[in-house]
Protein backbone atom coordinates (compact mmCIF):
# COMPACT_ATOMS: atom_id res chain seq x y z
CA UNK A 1 0.00 0.00 0.00
CA UNK A 2 1.32 3.64 -0.32
CA UNK A 3 3.26 4.73 2.36
CA UNK A 4 2.04 8.76 2.29
CA UNK A 5 -1.17 10.01 0.64
CA UNK A 6 -1.87 14.15 -0.33
CA UNK A 7 -5.44 14.91 0.06
CA UNK A 8 -6.28 17.93 -2.27
CA UNK A 9 -9.00 18.82 -0.27
CA UNK A 10 -10.45 20.56 2.82
CA UNK A 11 -13.11 20.48 5.04
CA UNK A 12 -15.28 17.17 5.71
CA UNK A 13 -14.20 15.08 3.04
CA UNK A 14 -10.42 15.87 3.39
CA UNK A 15 -10.81 14.29 7.05
CA UNK A 16 -13.12 11.34 6.01
CA UNK A 17 -10.43 10.38 3.81
CA UNK A 18 -7.23 10.94 6.41
CA UNK A 19 -9.28 8.89 8.50
CA UNK A 20 -9.16 5.72 6.40
CA UNK A 21 -5.69 6.42 5.36
CA UNK A 22 -4.76 6.24 8.96
CA UNK A 23 -6.96 2.99 9.88
CA UNK A 24 -4.81 1.52 7.01
CA UNK A 25 -1.24 2.93 8.17
CA UNK A 26 -0.78 5.86 5.37
CA UNK A 27 0.56 9.00 6.28
CA UNK A 28 -1.41 11.71 5.11
CA UNK A 29 -0.28 15.12 3.72
CA UNK A 30 -2.87 18.05 3.98
CA UNK A 31 -2.97 21.63 2.03
CA UNK A 32 -4.74 24.55 3.13
CA UNK A 33 -5.26 28.17 2.76
CA UNK A 34 -5.37 31.23 4.59
CA UNK A 35 -8.80 30.79 5.82
CA UNK A 36 -8.14 26.98 6.97
CA UNK A 37 -5.45 27.63 9.35
CA UNK A 38 -7.25 26.20 12.32
CA UNK A 39 -10.08 23.51 10.09
CA UNK A 40 -10.36 19.97 11.27
CA UNK A 41 -8.24 18.39 8.49
CA UNK A 42 -5.32 20.38 9.05
CA UNK A 43 -4.76 19.65 12.53
CA UNK A 44 -5.87 15.35 11.43
CA UNK A 45 -3.51 15.80 8.76
CA UNK A 46 0.08 14.23 9.91
CA UNK A 47 1.90 17.13 7.80
CA UNK A 48 0.19 20.17 6.11
CA UNK A 49 1.00 22.77 4.17
CA UNK A 50 0.01 26.39 3.56
CA UNK A 51 -0.98 26.80 -0.32
CA UNK A 52 -2.54 30.07 -0.75
CA UNK A 53 -5.08 32.70 -0.03
CA UNK A 54 -8.31 32.34 1.22
CA UNK A 55 -10.03 31.84 -2.33
CA UNK A 56 -10.25 28.72 -3.87
CA UNK A 57 -8.56 30.25 -6.91
CA UNK A 58 -5.11 30.92 -4.68
CA UNK A 59 -5.62 27.95 -2.71
CA UNK A 60 -7.28 24.52 -3.26
CA UNK A 61 -7.70 25.22 -7.20
CA UNK A 62 -3.88 26.31 -7.43
CA UNK A 63 -2.77 23.22 -9.52
CA UNK A 64 1.43 24.16 -9.39
CA UNK A 65 1.27 24.44 -5.79
CA UNK A 66 -0.70 21.26 -5.17
CA UNK A 67 2.09 19.40 -6.89
CA UNK A 68 4.84 21.39 -5.63
CA UNK A 69 3.31 19.99 -1.76
CA UNK A 70 3.53 16.11 -3.38
CA UNK A 71 6.98 16.73 -4.17
CA UNK A 72 8.29 18.41 -0.99
CA UNK A 73 5.99 15.64 1.36
CA UNK A 74 7.38 13.08 -1.11
CA UNK A 75 3.55 11.78 -1.81
CA UNK A 76 3.17 9.27 -3.66
CA UNK A 77 -0.24 9.62 -4.40
CA UNK A 78 -3.23 12.59 -4.39
CA UNK A 79 -6.73 12.04 -3.39
CA UNK A 80 -8.71 14.61 -4.98
CA UNK A 81 -11.98 14.08 -2.48
CA UNK A 82 -15.18 16.10 -4.53
CA UNK A 83 -15.17 19.20 -5.98
CA UNK A 84 -12.31 21.36 -6.34
CA UNK A 85 -9.63 19.31 -8.66
CA UNK A 86 -11.48 16.75 -8.49
CA UNK A 87 -12.94 16.53 -11.90
CA UNK A 88 -10.33 18.40 -13.48
CA UNK A 89 -8.30 16.24 -16.33
CA UNK A 90 -5.67 18.44 -16.26
CA UNK A 91 -4.68 18.13 -12.97
CA UNK A 92 -5.04 14.35 -13.11
CA UNK A 93 -2.53 14.46 -16.45
CA UNK A 94 -0.38 16.61 -14.72
CA UNK A 95 -0.09 14.10 -11.77
CA UNK A 96 0.62 11.30 -13.89
CA UNK A 97 3.35 13.47 -15.57
CA UNK A 98 4.65 13.84 -12.13
CA UNK A 99 5.06 10.07 -11.24
CA UNK A 100 2.21 10.93 -8.90
CA UNK A 101 -1.01 8.52 -8.53
CA UNK A 102 -3.81 10.38 -8.97
CA UNK A 103 -6.69 8.46 -6.96
CA UNK A 104 -9.46 8.27 -9.68
CA UNK A 105 -9.85 7.52 -13.52
CA UNK A 106 -7.71 7.87 -16.19
CA UNK A 107 -7.31 12.31 -17.43
CA UNK A 108 -8.80 10.78 -21.02
CA UNK A 109 -12.32 9.03 -19.11
CA UNK A 110 -12.56 12.44 -16.98
CA UNK A 111 -12.71 14.51 -19.66
CA UNK A 112 -14.90 12.44 -21.87
CA UNK A 113 -17.69 11.99 -19.09
CA UNK A 114 -17.22 15.76 -18.04
CA UNK A 115 -18.95 16.50 -21.76
CA UNK A 116 -22.77 15.36 -21.36
CA UNK A 117 -22.39 14.94 -25.42
CA UNK A 118 -19.72 12.56 -25.32
CA UNK A 119 -21.22 10.50 -22.34
CA UNK A 120 -24.54 9.96 -23.94
CA UNK A 121 -22.66 9.35 -27.32
CA UNK A 122 -20.39 7.03 -25.44
CA UNK A 123 -23.42 5.33 -23.69
CA UNK A 124 -25.26 5.13 -26.68
CA UNK A 125 -23.10 3.33 -28.33
CA UNK A 126 -22.81 0.67 -25.32
CA UNK A 127 -26.80 0.00 -24.97
CA UNK A 128 -27.06 2.01 -22.12
CA UNK A 129 -30.59 3.42 -22.15
CA UNK A 130 -29.97 7.14 -22.67
CA UNK A 131 -32.87 9.87 -22.75
CA UNK A 132 -34.18 10.28 -26.31
CA UNK A 133 -32.40 13.41 -27.84
CA UNK A 134 -29.06 14.18 -29.66
CA UNK A 135 -25.38 13.06 -29.60
CA UNK A 136 -24.05 16.08 -31.29
CA UNK A 137 -23.83 20.03 -31.23
CA UNK A 138 -26.49 22.32 -32.36
CA UNK A 139 -25.26 25.06 -34.92
CA UNK A 140 -27.85 27.33 -33.69
CA UNK A 141 -31.76 27.97 -32.59
CA UNK A 142 -33.14 27.09 -35.85
CA UNK A 143 -31.56 23.40 -36.15
CA UNK A 144 -32.85 23.17 -31.88
CA UNK A 145 -36.25 23.57 -33.60
CA UNK A 146 -35.95 21.20 -35.99
CA UNK A 147 -34.27 18.68 -33.76
CA UNK A 148 -37.27 19.29 -30.96
CA UNK A 149 -39.98 19.04 -33.31
CA UNK A 150 -38.34 15.34 -34.22
CA UNK A 151 -38.46 14.06 -30.25
CA UNK A 152 -42.02 16.56 -29.39
CA UNK A 153 -42.30 18.91 -27.07
CA UNK A 154 -41.79 19.44 -23.58
CA UNK A 155 -38.15 18.87 -24.28
CA UNK A 156 -34.75 19.86 -22.36
CA UNK A 157 -32.29 22.43 -24.03
CA UNK A 158 -29.30 21.68 -22.00
CA UNK A 159 -25.83 22.71 -22.17
CA UNK A 160 -22.96 20.00 -22.73
CA UNK A 161 -20.75 21.18 -19.97
CA UNK A 162 -23.79 22.15 -17.38
CA UNK A 163 -24.33 21.69 -14.18
CA UNK A 164 -25.64 22.93 -11.09
CA UNK A 165 -28.80 23.05 -13.76
CA UNK A 166 -26.97 25.66 -15.62
CA UNK A 167 -27.42 26.47 -18.83
CA UNK A 168 -30.26 24.16 -18.53
CA UNK A 169 -34.10 25.22 -19.60
CA UNK A 170 -37.10 23.20 -20.26
CA UNK A 171 -39.12 24.13 -23.18
CA UNK A 172 -42.32 23.47 -24.75
CA UNK A 173 -42.72 25.46 -27.83
CA UNK A 174 -40.88 26.57 -31.34
CA UNK A 175 -41.14 29.93 -30.03
CA UNK A 176 -39.92 29.17 -26.35
CA UNK A 177 -36.77 27.13 -27.59
CA UNK A 178 -35.89 30.31 -29.83
CA UNK A 179 -36.49 32.47 -27.06
CA UNK A 180 -34.07 30.06 -24.87
CA UNK A 181 -31.47 29.13 -26.93
CA UNK A 182 -28.84 32.22 -27.38
CA UNK A 183 -29.21 32.95 -23.14
CA UNK A 184 -28.44 29.90 -22.11
CA UNK A 185 -25.14 29.10 -24.21
CA UNK A 186 -23.96 32.27 -23.27
CA UNK A 187 -24.59 31.54 -19.94
CA UNK A 188 -22.55 28.07 -20.47
CA UNK A 189 -20.09 29.96 -22.21
CA UNK A 190 -19.65 32.39 -19.18
CA UNK A 191 -19.66 29.35 -16.35
CA UNK A 192 -17.92 26.59 -18.47
CA UNK A 193 -15.71 28.09 -21.31
CA UNK A 194 -18.15 26.07 -23.88
CA UNK A 195 -21.08 26.99 -25.67
CA UNK A 196 -22.08 23.19 -27.04
CA UNK A 197 -25.79 22.95 -26.87
CA UNK A 198 -27.83 19.92 -26.82
CA UNK A 199 -31.64 18.87 -26.61
CA UNK A 200 -33.24 15.76 -25.39
CA UNK A 201 -36.81 14.63 -24.37
CA UNK A 202 -38.09 15.73 -21.22
CA UNK A 203 -38.80 13.22 -18.38
CA UNK A 204 -41.97 14.45 -16.40
CA UNK A 205 -41.52 13.52 -12.11
CA UNK A 206 -38.40 11.77 -12.43
CA UNK A 207 -36.62 10.84 -9.83
CA UNK A 208 -32.94 10.77 -9.31
CA UNK A 209 -31.11 7.68 -8.52
CA UNK A 210 -27.58 6.76 -8.83
CA UNK A 211 -25.56 3.65 -8.96
CA UNK A 212 -22.45 3.20 -7.11
CA UNK A 213 -19.69 1.44 -9.09
CA UNK A 214 -16.43 0.13 -8.13
CA UNK A 215 -13.46 -0.86 -11.21
CA UNK A 216 -10.20 -2.43 -10.20
CA UNK A 217 -7.57 -2.14 -13.24
CA UNK A 218 -8.12 -5.91 -14.06
CA UNK A 219 -11.56 -5.30 -15.97
CA UNK A 220 -13.31 -6.11 -12.71
CA UNK A 221 -16.43 -3.93 -12.23
CA UNK A 222 -19.55 -4.19 -9.58
CA UNK A 223 -22.26 -2.08 -8.87
CA UNK A 224 -23.03 -0.98 -4.86
CA UNK A 225 -26.45 -0.75 -5.37
CA UNK A 226 -28.42 2.76 -5.17
CA UNK A 227 -28.70 6.12 -3.65
CA UNK A 228 -32.17 7.72 -4.17
CA UNK A 229 -31.21 11.49 -4.24
CA UNK A 230 -34.28 13.22 -5.10
CA UNK A 231 -35.20 15.20 -2.34
CA UNK A 232 -32.90 18.71 -4.17
CA UNK A 233 -33.39 22.12 -3.49
CA UNK A 234 -32.05 24.43 -6.91
CA UNK A 235 -29.77 21.56 -7.87
CA UNK A 236 -28.31 21.18 -4.14
CA UNK A 237 -28.88 17.83 -2.59
CA UNK A 238 -30.89 17.53 0.49
CA UNK A 239 -31.28 14.10 1.44
CA UNK A 240 -29.62 10.99 0.37
CA UNK A 241 -30.92 7.36 1.25
CA UNK A 242 -29.87 4.06 0.30
CA UNK A 243 -31.61 1.84 -0.96
CA UNK A 244 -34.23 3.47 -2.62
CA UNK A 245 -37.65 2.73 -1.77
CA UNK A 246 -39.37 3.00 -5.32
CA UNK A 247 -37.67 0.61 -7.72
CA UNK A 248 -38.17 -3.09 -7.64
CA UNK A 249 -35.60 -5.99 -7.09
CA UNK A 250 -35.93 -6.09 -10.77
CA UNK A 251 -35.23 -2.41 -11.50
CA UNK A 252 -32.05 -2.31 -9.62
CA UNK A 253 -30.55 -5.08 -11.08
CA UNK A 254 -31.16 -3.97 -14.53
CA UNK A 255 -29.76 -0.34 -13.28
CA UNK A 256 -26.84 -1.84 -11.40
CA UNK A 257 -25.96 -4.18 -14.79
CA UNK A 258 -26.57 -0.49 -16.96
CA UNK A 259 -23.71 0.98 -14.97
CA UNK A 260 -21.32 -2.06 -15.07
CA UNK A 261 -21.83 -1.93 -18.53
CA UNK A 262 -21.54 1.42 -18.37
CA UNK A 263 -18.41 1.95 -16.91
CA UNK A 264 -16.81 -1.26 -18.88
CA UNK A 265 -17.48 0.38 -21.82
CA UNK A 266 -15.39 3.39 -20.93
CA UNK A 267 -12.41 1.53 -19.58
CA UNK A 268 -13.59 3.03 -16.20
CA UNK A 269 -11.11 2.76 -13.01
CA UNK A 270 -11.41 3.28 -9.43
CA UNK A 271 -15.12 3.96 -7.93
CA UNK A 272 -17.42 6.20 -10.06
CA UNK A 273 -20.96 7.11 -9.95
CA UNK A 274 -24.13 6.69 -12.85
CA UNK A 275 -26.93 9.01 -12.27
CA UNK A 276 -30.02 8.33 -14.00
CA UNK A 277 -32.77 9.35 -14.63
CA UNK A 278 -36.18 7.28 -13.66
CA UNK A 279 -39.78 7.77 -14.74
CA UNK A 280 -42.98 6.84 -13.08
CA UNK A 281 -42.83 3.65 -14.65
CA UNK A 282 -39.50 3.09 -13.52
CA UNK A 283 -37.62 3.41 -17.07
CA UNK A 284 -34.16 4.65 -16.32
CA UNK A 285 -32.18 6.66 -18.39
CA UNK A 286 -28.55 7.61 -18.11
CA UNK A 287 -28.10 11.44 -16.94
CA UNK A 288 -24.07 11.60 -16.03
CA UNK A 289 -21.46 9.95 -14.56
CA UNK A 290 -19.79 11.04 -11.95
CA UNK A 291 -15.76 10.34 -11.91
CA UNK A 292 -14.94 11.23 -7.90
CA UNK A 293 -16.03 9.95 -4.52
CA UNK A 294 -19.73 11.37 -4.16
CA UNK A 295 -20.56 13.70 -0.95
CA UNK A 296 -23.11 11.14 -0.07
CA UNK A 297 -20.73 7.91 -0.35
CA UNK A 298 -21.61 7.12 3.20
CA UNK A 299 -24.91 6.27 2.85
CA UNK A 300 -23.88 3.19 0.45
CA UNK A 301 -20.48 2.49 2.88
CA UNK A 302 -23.62 2.06 5.93
CA UNK A 303 -25.98 -0.28 3.55
CA UNK A 304 -22.73 -2.20 2.60
CA UNK A 305 -20.10 -2.37 5.35
CA UNK A 306 -17.58 -1.21 2.55
CA UNK A 307 -15.57 1.87 3.09
CA UNK A 308 -15.09 3.65 -0.23
CA UNK A 309 -11.81 5.42 0.41
CA UNK A 310 -10.13 2.33 1.09
CA UNK A 311 -11.43 0.90 -2.36
CA UNK A 312 -10.29 3.61 -3.65
CA UNK A 313 -6.73 3.60 -2.48
CA UNK A 314 -6.35 -0.04 -3.14
CA UNK A 315 -7.91 0.16 -6.45
CA UNK A 316 -5.32 3.11 -7.23
CA UNK A 317 -2.36 1.17 -5.98
CA UNK A 318 -3.32 -1.20 -7.96
CA UNK A 319 -5.19 -4.55 -6.19
CA UNK A 320 -7.74 -6.46 -7.34
CA UNK A 321 -10.89 -5.99 -5.80
CA UNK A 322 -11.12 -8.62 -3.24
CA UNK A 323 -14.53 -9.16 -3.85
CA UNK A 324 -17.39 -10.01 -6.44
CA UNK A 325 -20.83 -8.56 -7.44
CA UNK A 326 -22.46 -12.30 -5.17
CA UNK A 327 -20.45 -11.26 -2.75
CA UNK A 328 -21.93 -7.92 -2.10
CA UNK A 329 -24.69 -7.56 0.06
CA UNK A 330 -27.03 -5.07 1.58
CA UNK A 331 -28.00 -4.58 5.47
CA UNK A 332 -31.05 -2.14 6.24
CA UNK A 333 -31.51 1.29 5.46
CA UNK A 334 -29.38 4.45 5.65
CA UNK A 335 -30.26 7.93 5.28
CA UNK A 336 -27.62 11.55 5.18
CA UNK A 337 -29.14 14.91 5.33
CA UNK A 338 -26.83 17.72 4.55
CA UNK A 339 -26.02 20.32 6.99
CA UNK A 340 -25.84 23.96 5.69
CA UNK A 341 -25.00 26.99 7.49
CA UNK A 342 -27.69 28.81 5.72
CA UNK A 343 -30.36 31.37 6.76
CA UNK A 344 -33.92 29.12 6.64
CA UNK A 345 -35.60 31.96 5.80
CA UNK A 346 -33.71 33.72 2.53
CA UNK A 347 -31.46 30.17 1.85
CA UNK A 348 -28.46 32.53 1.77
CA UNK A 349 -25.01 31.19 2.88
CA UNK A 350 -24.69 32.02 7.07
CA UNK A 351 -21.21 32.80 8.10
CA UNK A 352 -20.09 33.29 11.76
CA UNK A 353 -18.24 31.77 14.61
CA UNK A 354 -19.80 28.44 15.91
CA UNK A 355 -20.20 29.24 19.66
CA UNK A 356 -22.05 25.58 20.52
CA UNK A 357 -21.94 22.33 19.15
CA UNK A 358 -23.78 19.21 20.30
CA UNK A 359 -23.80 16.40 18.16
CA UNK A 360 -26.76 13.48 18.35
CA UNK A 361 -25.05 10.21 19.76
CA UNK A 362 -26.43 6.67 19.60
CA UNK A 363 -26.65 3.80 17.59
CA UNK A 364 -26.57 4.07 14.07
CA UNK A 365 -25.23 7.79 14.17
CA UNK A 366 -22.47 8.93 11.70
CA UNK A 367 -20.85 12.32 11.70
CA UNK A 368 -18.88 13.77 9.02
CA UNK A 369 -17.62 16.77 10.00
CA UNK A 370 -16.25 19.88 8.26
CA UNK A 371 -16.56 22.28 11.97
CA UNK A 372 -15.53 21.40 15.42
CA UNK A 373 -17.02 23.84 18.58
CA UNK A 374 -15.37 27.67 17.98
CA UNK A 375 -14.94 26.99 14.21
CA UNK A 376 -15.66 29.83 11.73
CA UNK A 377 -17.65 29.37 9.01
CA UNK A 378 -16.08 31.71 6.33
CA UNK A 379 -17.71 32.79 2.99
CA UNK A 380 -14.98 31.60 0.98
CA UNK A 381 -16.28 27.79 0.85
CA UNK A 382 -19.61 25.56 0.21
CA UNK A 383 -21.59 26.50 3.20
CA UNK A 384 -22.14 22.60 4.21
CA UNK A 385 -20.79 21.97 7.45
CA UNK A 386 -21.43 18.67 8.63
CA UNK A 387 -23.59 14.95 7.29
CA UNK A 388 -25.88 13.26 9.32
CA UNK A 389 -26.06 10.15 8.65
CA UNK A 390 -27.97 7.46 10.43
CA UNK A 391 -28.51 3.45 10.05
CA UNK A 392 -32.07 1.44 10.63
CA UNK A 393 -33.06 -2.10 9.87
CA UNK A 394 -35.22 -0.86 7.51
CA UNK A 395 -36.50 2.67 6.18
CA UNK A 396 -39.11 3.30 8.58
CA UNK A 397 -36.51 2.71 11.58
CA UNK A 398 -33.94 4.45 9.78
CA UNK A 399 -36.78 7.77 9.21
CA UNK A 400 -37.07 7.50 13.17
CA UNK A 401 -33.45 7.80 14.09
CA UNK A 402 -32.89 10.39 11.84
CA UNK A 403 -35.75 12.25 13.69
CA UNK A 404 -34.15 11.64 16.72
CA UNK A 405 -31.13 12.54 15.57
CA UNK A 406 -32.15 16.04 14.11
CA UNK A 407 -33.80 16.71 17.95
CA UNK A 408 -30.47 16.36 19.61
CA UNK A 409 -28.13 18.35 17.16
CA UNK A 410 -27.71 21.90 18.40
CA UNK A 411 -25.97 24.55 16.39
CA UNK A 412 -25.69 28.21 17.88
CA UNK A 413 -23.54 31.12 16.84
CA UNK A 414 -24.53 30.49 12.95
CA UNK A 415 -27.78 29.51 11.03
CA UNK A 416 -28.74 26.12 9.84
CA UNK A 417 -31.25 24.03 7.72
CA UNK A 418 -31.96 21.80 10.45
CA UNK A 419 -35.47 23.24 10.53
CA UNK A 420 -36.04 22.68 6.45
CA UNK A 421 -34.27 19.11 7.05
CA UNK A 422 -36.74 18.86 10.35
CA UNK A 423 -39.64 19.31 8.15
CA UNK A 424 -38.68 16.83 5.59
CA UNK A 425 -37.59 13.90 7.31
CA UNK A 426 -41.35 14.31 9.46
CA UNK A 427 -43.52 14.86 6.10
CA UNK A 428 -45.87 12.39 5.00
CA UNK A 429 -44.62 12.66 1.54
CA UNK A 430 -41.34 11.60 2.52
CA UNK A 431 -42.43 8.98 4.99
CA UNK A 432 -44.75 7.55 2.07
CA UNK A 433 -41.69 7.33 -0.44
CA UNK A 434 -42.94 10.27 -2.43
CA UNK A 435 -39.69 11.92 -2.84
CA UNK A 436 -39.75 13.23 -6.30
CA UNK A 437 -37.07 15.87 -7.51
CA UNK A 438 -39.53 18.48 -7.17
CA UNK A 439 -39.93 17.51 -3.44
CA UNK A 440 -39.08 20.76 -2.24
CA UNK A 441 -40.80 23.44 -4.24
CA UNK A 442 -44.18 20.74 -3.96
CA UNK A 443 -44.76 19.87 0.12
CA UNK A 444 -42.04 22.77 1.57
CA UNK A 445 -43.66 26.05 1.95
CA UNK A 446 -40.36 28.55 0.97
CA UNK A 447 -39.16 30.88 4.12
CA UNK A 448 -42.20 31.56 6.22
CA UNK A 449 -42.91 27.52 7.15
CA UNK A 450 -39.31 27.03 7.60
CA UNK A 451 -38.49 30.04 9.85
CA UNK A 452 -41.57 29.27 12.27
CA UNK A 453 -39.98 25.96 12.61
CA UNK A 454 -36.96 27.43 14.09
CA UNK A 455 -38.99 28.05 17.54
C1 LIG B 1 -33.57 16.38 -16.86
C2 LIG B 1 -34.84 16.43 -16.26
C3 LIG B 1 -35.91 15.99 -17.00
N1 LIG B 1 -35.73 15.55 -18.26
N2 LIG B 1 -33.45 15.92 -18.11
C4 LIG B 1 -31.16 18.54 -13.33
C5 LIG B 1 -29.70 18.57 -13.07
C6 LIG B 1 -29.07 18.06 -14.28
N3 LIG B 1 -27.91 17.30 -14.00
C7 LIG B 1 -30.12 17.27 -14.97
N4 LIG B 1 -31.38 17.67 -14.41
C8 LIG B 1 -32.55 17.26 -14.96
N5 LIG B 1 -32.48 16.77 -16.23
C9 LIG B 1 -34.50 15.54 -18.80
N6 LIG B 1 -34.36 15.10 -20.04
C10 LIG B 1 -34.92 16.92 -14.96
C11 LIG B 1 -33.78 17.36 -14.30
C12 LIG B 1 -33.96 17.87 -12.97
C13 LIG B 1 -33.52 17.16 -11.86
C14 LIG B 1 -32.87 15.94 -11.99
C15 LIG B 1 -32.41 15.27 -10.90
C16 LIG B 1 -32.63 15.81 -9.63
C17 LIG B 1 -33.26 17.01 -9.47
C18 LIG B 1 -33.71 17.71 -10.59
C19 LIG B 1 -34.36 18.92 -10.40
C20 LIG B 1 -34.78 19.60 -11.51
C21 LIG B 1 -34.58 19.08 -12.79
Amino acid sequence: MFNKVLIANRGEIAARVMRTCKALGISTVGVYSEADAEAPHVKLADEAYFIGGSRVSESYLNIEKILEVARLSGAEAVHPGYGLVSENAEFARRCEAEGLVFIGPSPEVISQMGSKIESRKAMEEAGVPVVPGITYPLADAEEAVQVANTFGYPVMLKASAGGGGIGMQVVKSDDEIRKAFEGNRKRATDFFGDGAMYVEKYVENPRHIEIQILADGQGNTVYLWERECSVQRRHQKVVEEAPSSFISEETRQKMGQAAVTAAKAIGYKNAGTIEFLVDEQQNFYFLEMNTRLQVEHPVTEEITGLDLVEQQLRIAFGETLRFNQDDIKRYGHAIEVRIYAEDPKTFFPSPGKITKLVLPEGAGIRHELAVHDQSAVTPFYDPMIAKLIVKGSNREEAIENMQAALEGYEVEGIKTNIPMLKEVIAHEAFRSGDTQTNFVEKHLQPQKKSAKSVK
